[in-house]
């Protein structure tokens, strides 16, 4: 593919850098945010969107909050006592986002509105050609911080897209659609949609909600943080990190039955059955709404409003499945047609199908995509990929977590991964590449703890696995076990050749 427009336009960002990133969510502006604290300047952050925060930018539905709690959900280095409840909404994380870039001054780094097309690597220069929307760079280190939950999964319903009313993914809500005093149908019960659900519900005449498999759902034990909690945060030297501490254990503990031996997850059923069972009286939709696999198999939800608004009357949850779409209307598998005037469609993300897979091309001309498609999505630490040179990832693959922080890992893989960085200018490497011998060793002892897990035993299919049935996104131990496997950059590892050896 020929590399187009690289002359830089004045005062634009340099267009040879010595490291560039690929997105700015939580692990994107770390990684520029570490780099700058290291003293580096030559680097460039390529940003589709027009604002940091990634998924949280994205995911602007009515309802959208985080389920981890707000002090373990925000960076180590930058603490924010000012979080206003336990659990925090959406705006609130978009807003810390924002203004850590504001403080650690790396908005000058970014080129926003700049969509990556492809990355591919030239073997005869050591380097990586970057096509944009905004014309080309060429980098000497990528580090691809895509994220994993950035590409909207549409689901393939016939005639869906002949459906003439308002349609849209719950990750790109139209906010230009008034949905007050509609018939609005949702497509999916997942994290997404059972936020959705309770606010649609109170506004909309008629709300039909698809269910194909029913989800566990926990209480949320979400509130605002009284006054002196507020003052106890700022002003108590270590309370937030001890609240943070607290949190971090308690959460650790779920690895063992979601890991370990699921059979330290009924005690979360039980509690997730009386959930259920106090808040739905329906015998009818209770069974409806009760999940046929092991908690934990799936993600865990948590809610407190999300079976009431099923009962409402105006919400209809509907388990028949969707036959078709038509101009007006949804059809289930009984026949019977819904119309409606809206569709929101909360079926998720393509995972370990993504899209962004086929436009990182490696050493030997295939993309991540074509390797992936042979092997399944494999990597070494979640932050190399044999075949890919000089290109480390943040949340790579089986790096994702059903229970806890993504932004722990995401802060393990920045110490590698910026370690690593130094390590090739302190040794003046042209070229690094992860072992294949060390990759596929790290990926059968992955697999191997894996194999006793809820996510791979639990009886459920889910975004975890791929279509071979193997779970290429979560990692299967404690975190502070992944904290201690990235905590140096292992270069023995690796195979390298210094910058003096590279062909001319
Ligand atoms: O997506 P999902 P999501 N026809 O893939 C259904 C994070 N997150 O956006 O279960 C009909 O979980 C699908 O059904 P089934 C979190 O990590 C976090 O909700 O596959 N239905 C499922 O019900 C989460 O796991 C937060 O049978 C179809 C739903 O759509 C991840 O993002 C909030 C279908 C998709 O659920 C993704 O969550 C939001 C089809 N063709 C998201 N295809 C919080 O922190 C799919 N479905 C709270």
């Amino acid at each position: 593919l020929p590399v187009t427009d690289t002359a830089a336009k004045p005062g634009a960002a340099p267009r040879e850098v010595d490291t560039l990133i690929i997105g700015s969510g939580f692990a994107g502006l770390g990684a520029a945010i570490k780099l700058v604290q290291e003293g580096k300047t030559n680097f460039v952050v390529l940003e589709r969107g027009s604002d940091v925060g990634g998924t949280w930018r994205d995911n602007t539905y009515p309802g959208a909050a985080c389920d981890v709690p707000s002090h373990l959900y925000s960076y180590s280095f930058a603490l924010n006592p000012d979080w206003t409840r336990s659990f925090s909404t959406q705006p609130e994380i978009q807003r810390y986002i924002s203004s850590v870039s504001r403080k650690y001054n790396v908005l000058d780094k970014h080129v926003f509105n700049c969509d990556v097309q492809y990355a591919q690597w030239n073997n005869a220069t050591a380097r990586w050609e970057v096509q944009t929307s905004q014309g080309a760079f060429v980098a000497k280190i990528v580090v691809s911080a895509v994220g994993a939950l950035c590409e909207p999964s549409l689901p393939a319903i016939k005639g869906i897209e002949g459906f003439k009313g308002e349609i849209f993914h719950s990750a790109r809500w139209n906010h230009d659609a008034d949905l007050t005093g509609k018939r609005v149908a949702v497509i999916g019960t997942g994290a997404s949609a059972i936020q959705i659900v309770p606010q649609l519900a109170a506004k909309v005449s008629q709300l039909d909600v698809y269910q194909r498999t029913a989800p566990w759902i926990l209480p949320r034990a979400d509130r605002e943080y009284t006054k002196a909690e507020h003052l106890a945060f700022k002003y108590i030297p270590g309370f937030q990190k001890l609240s943070r501490l607290g949190i971090y254990l308690m959460r650790e503990t779920q690895v063992v039955g979601l890991a370990k031996a699921p059979v330290f997850m009924k005690p979360l059923q039980a509690a997730a059955q009386v959930h259920l069972r106090r808040q739905i009286k329906d015998k009818g939709l209770r069974k409806k709404v009760t999940p046929n696999f092991q908690i934990g198999c799936k993600r865990m939800l948590i809610s407190n409003n999300y079976y009431p608004a099923l009962a409402q009357p105006n919400t209809e949850l509907v388990t028949d499945g969707i036959a078709e779409v038509t101009a007006n209307a949804v059809v289930d598998k009984s026949g019977k047609a819904r119309e409606v005037d809206a569709i929101v469609v909360a079926t998720g993300f393509h995972v370990t199908d993504s899209p962004t897979f086929a436009g990182i091309i490696g050493k030997d001309g295939r993309s991540a995509a074509q390797v992936f498609d042979d092997s399944g999505q494999q990597g070494y630490k979640g932050s190399a990929i044999a075949n890919f040179p000089n290109m480390f990832f943040l949340v790579g693959p089986n790096t994702g977590l059903g229970h806890t922080s993504m932004v722990f890992m995401i802060e393990s893989q920045l110490n590698y991964v910026v370690d690593a960085i130094n390590t090739v200018e302190r040794h003046d490497i042209g070229t690094i590449e992860v072992r294949q011998d060390a990759q596929d060793r790290y990926n059968r002892e992955l697999q191997d703890k894996l194999s006793h897990s809820v996510w791979n035993n639990g009886g459920c299919a889910s975004w975890y696995l791929d279509k071979h049935g193997n779970n290429t996104t979560l990692w299967p131990g404690f975190t502070f076990e992944f904290r201690s496997i990235t905590r140096k950059f292992d270069l023995a590892a690796y195979d390298s050749v210094a910058t003096t050896d590279l062909p001319t």
